[in-house]
């Protein structure tokens, strides 16, 4: 009995990744972000106001790109939905003077004249110093303002540039799927501090990676070592990477369910390791595996680790109607889930 169950969940789960193979047209990025059919592109309008540059990093962070308009249809398509959705009258849009004063260029290179490009009357003028960064009003036009001005934004991410990890189930190619641990792991070789690397993995739907077993960290530090990281430039700490452990309320824990190091299933330190005498309060892993104590506005390379779940949410919110969800429901409920 428990064999044909286990046969009739292999195949149901087979269809499922069947139609995450065949069916490149679903519209599905993240659950933050809208799609929106004209234009063929998913959007999130971020509340929080960043200067240009921080608005530029957050967008990329999260596989997308600071959004410009191409054109009249996507400027209209967008507005509707930002005034349907927010209240604010700016957001920075991804079109700055990266590298001459007054020449305007998108995020990905192309001059402003060949995309949407009505100024406000008068616009750019320059009236402050250093207006390299253009924004856009609630009424369609440009304005060329100060990049270090903080303004909300939208990222945007073209259906066409949507690559799904089917593994890992993440819209991010980096992550590697390990089958013996049924996770994901991704190795971050641009250097942070441990509470940016720690948004960064959070920003890519995972968390700085934890270990849990020796097979976990053999794992790791295979990673660590095939990752081509010797021509990495910059003030950064080599030798370790961070980890997700803290020193938080007297004790060493995770960042999953803030559980003590000690019961996490791996707690090998290095020698007369941690030396920091709860001084330094972030958690690394020398190369060779062994876990150190480090300062937390160390810069390191980090690892980032996903948990795929069972039966994977984002498919029930990629394929949302309801005929899918009874195949889940029917999968769980035959698996005795
Ligand atoms: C959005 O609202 C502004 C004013 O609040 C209006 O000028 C504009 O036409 C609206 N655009 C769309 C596409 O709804
Ligand atoms: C790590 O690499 C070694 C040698 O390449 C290999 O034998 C071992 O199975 C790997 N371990 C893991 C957990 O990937
Ligand atoms: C980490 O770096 C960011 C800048 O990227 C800084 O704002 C933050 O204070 C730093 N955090 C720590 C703990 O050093
Ligand atoms: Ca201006």
């Amino acid at each position: 009995m428990l064999s044909i169950k286990c046969f009739i969940v292999v195949v149901i789960l087979q269809y499922i990744s069947q139609m995450t193979y065949s069916q490149p047209s679903v519209n599905y990025f993240r659950k933050d972000y809208k799609y929106i059919e004209e234009t063929k592109s998913f959007y999130k309008i971020h509340t929080l106001h960043r200067t240009w540059q921080d608005a530029n990093e957050k967008c990329a962070m999260e596989g997308a790109m600071l959004f410009y308009p191409d054109d009249d249809d996507e400027m209209n398509a967008v507005l509707s939905y930002w005034n349907k959705t927010q209240p604010f009258a700016i957001v920075f849009i991804g079109i700055s003077t990266p590298n001459v004063r007054q020449v305007f260029e998108t995020v990905d290179g192309l001059p402003i004249n060949e995309v949407y490009n009505r100024w406000g009357p008068g616009e750019p003028n320059e009236a402050k110093n250093d207006n390299g960064c253009v924004i856009l009003r609630r009424d369609g036009t440009l304005n060329d303002d100060h990049c270090e001005s903080h303004y909300p934004f939208i990222c945007k991410k073209t259906l066409s540039s949507l690559e799904w990890n089917t593994l890992c189930d993440i819209p991010y190619t980096g992550y590697e799927y390990v089958q013996k641990l049924g996770r994901c792991y991704k190795f971050h070789s641009t250097p942070m501090n441990w509470t940016d690397a720690y948004a960064a993995c959070y920003t890519e739907q995972s968390y700085l990676a934890v270990i849990n077993s020796q097979d976990e960290a053999d794992y790791l530090v295979n990673l660590t070592n095939k990752t081509p990281k010797d021509k990495v430039e910059g003030n950064f700490l080599r030798g370790a990477v961070h980890l997700g452990f803290q020193f938080k309320k007297n004790r060493w824990q995770t960042v999953v369910r803030n559980m003590p190091l000690s019961d996490s299933g791996y707690n090998n330190w290095g020698g007369a390791q941690p030396d920091g005498k709860g001084e330094k309060k972030c958690g690394s892993m020398f190369y060779n595996g062994h876990l150190n104590d480090i300062h937390c506005d160390q810069k390191l390379f980090f690892i980032c680790e996903h948990e795929i779940a069972l039966l994977r949410n984002s498919i029930i919110q990629r394929f949302g109607d309801s005929k899918d969800r009874q195949v889940f429901t029917t999968a769980k409920s035959l698996a005795g889930m």
